[in-house]
């Protein structure tokens, strides 16, 4: 499907460093080695409640290693699903009384609108789960005619014990894994599967509720990581560079995935990197769509808010740390942007080179984007202050928080 426009993304002088960056399955930084076309999967919305500023901080995190990357002068391949059918979206559509389609729609819209806003950088493959079934169908039929995958009462599960790496992205043991599991999409007590961890593959119909035609799996749905893997094989085979998402989706969705992948190929990793977001809290708690506690893009952008502000809030906080978003959060972030505005609007000012460098070292080491935040703080302190002769130094300065932060100043 049709992604979101892109912003230009403006060439800086000299060449940025290559990204380190915390890959969950080592549990260390590693440093990325990508080829000269990086490859990058983050997962998209389930569409509905979107997009709240956790989404939003996600996938600002994604959009900054691809500005590394682009900053070392390489291409990026970029994909990203919309899970457009799904339980939580189909119990949502019912509930408000809306077709589920027609949801699906209306608020992938609205994310786009959202990521327009804020200067995401659009995928290159933008790919529904509805419009990806005739890829998944024979995926699953491979995976159960290989033994990987079993049916129980019309449904197909994967068995886990298919893949000799299973753990090897989350780290945990079953013991970890089970109440994960309940929690995030998964049905450990349903009677019948080898491991209550295995996960659904497919789903067949049941009374009510959309299908498509399976094949010689029978009419049905897919599950949700077949989803993401059939989509990831297909615009970027195995071994691509970052698969992304926020922390909740480690264990089980990007293990679950993995194991699928590595199952169906017989080759290790799916991906070379695992990268997680922390997660955004109001109240006290995880935004969440279940729990309701959310603050929106697009009510924000109502309210009069310049996204570059909404931008600003989210790059004050390191991708991965959990953080509560709060008014103070925005007022500091439209403050910085007025600092920022005011620095750049002269025709000169103190040398950006160091600046450059001090933004290019910051995000290369982990995404470290406060402390990319803090150097121009500085910048834009001593032009306040003392002013500079450096002709044309606002606009290097310009040029490189939007081309490194996404922020069009
Ligand atoms: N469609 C699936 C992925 S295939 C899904 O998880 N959709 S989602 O709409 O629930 O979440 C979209 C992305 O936002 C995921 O990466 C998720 O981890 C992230 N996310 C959700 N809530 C938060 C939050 N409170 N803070 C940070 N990230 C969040
Ligand atoms: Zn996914």
């Amino acid at each position: 499907m049709y992604a979101w426009p892109a912003s230009e993304v403006p060439a800086l002088p000299g060449r940025g460093r290559d990204l380190r960056i915390h890959d969950t399955a080592t549990g260390g930084l590693v440093t990325l080695d990508p080829g000269p076309v990086a490859r990058i999967y983050v997962c998209g919305i389930t569409p509905y409640d979107a997009t709240h500023l956790g989404h939003a901080a996600t996938y600002n995190a994604f959009d900054l290693v691809q500005r590394v990357w682009l900053d070392t002068q390489r291409q990026v391949q970029y994909v990203q699903n919309v899970t457009d059918v799904d339980d939580p979206l189909l119990e949502r559509a019912e509930r408000d009384g809306i077709e589920w389609a027609s949801l699906a729609e209306r608020e992938t819209t609205l994310f786009r609108e959202d990521m327009t806003a804020l200067r995401m950088l659009p995928p290159q493959h933008y790919i529904g789960a509805v419009e990806a079934i005739p890829g998944i169908v024979p995926l699953v039929e491979r995976l159960r005619d290989a033994g990987a995958a079993y049916e129980l009462d019309g449904d197909i599960y994967f068995s886990v014990a298919a893949d000799p790496h299973f753990g090897a992205v989350s780290g945990l043991d079953a013991a970890a894994m089970l109440p994960l599991c309940a929690e995030r999409g998964g049905d450990p007590e349903r009677p019948g599967k080898k491991n209550p961890l295995d996960p659904l593959l497919w789903r067949a119909t049941r009374p009510g509720e959309p299908s498509w035609d399976g094949g010689s799996l029978g009419p049905g749905r897919p599950g949700w990581h077949i989803e993401c893997v059939a989509i990831a094989l297909d615009h970027l085979g195995m071994g691509f560079d970052v698969q992304g998402g926020g922390s909740d989706l480690a264990f089980p969705h990007h293990e679950m995935g993995a194991s699928h992948a590595q199952t169906l190929t017989g080759e290790f990793p799916f991906a070379r990197a695992y990268v997680h977001a922390g997660m955004v809290g109001l109240n006290g708690e995880k935004m969440s769509k279940s729990k309701g506690n959310l603050v929106f893009v697009s009510q924000l952008r109502r309210d009069g808010v310049d996204p570059a502000a909404i931008r600003l809030a989210l790059l004050a906080h390191h991708y991965r740390s959990d953080w509560e978003w709060t008014a103070g959060d925005l007022e500091t972030a439209v403050a910085r942007l007025a600092r920022w505005r005011d620095a750049v609007s002269r025709p000169d000012g103190p040398s950006a080179t160091s600046l450059l460098e001090e933004m290019r070292k910051a995000l290369a080491h982990d995404l470290d984007s406060p402390a990319a935040l803090a150097a121009v703080d500085r910048w834009a302190a001593l032009q306040q202050e003392q002013g500079g002769q450096d002709e044309g130094a606002p606009g290097v300065v310009s040029r490189a928080v939007d081309a490194l932060l996404g922020v069009a100043l």
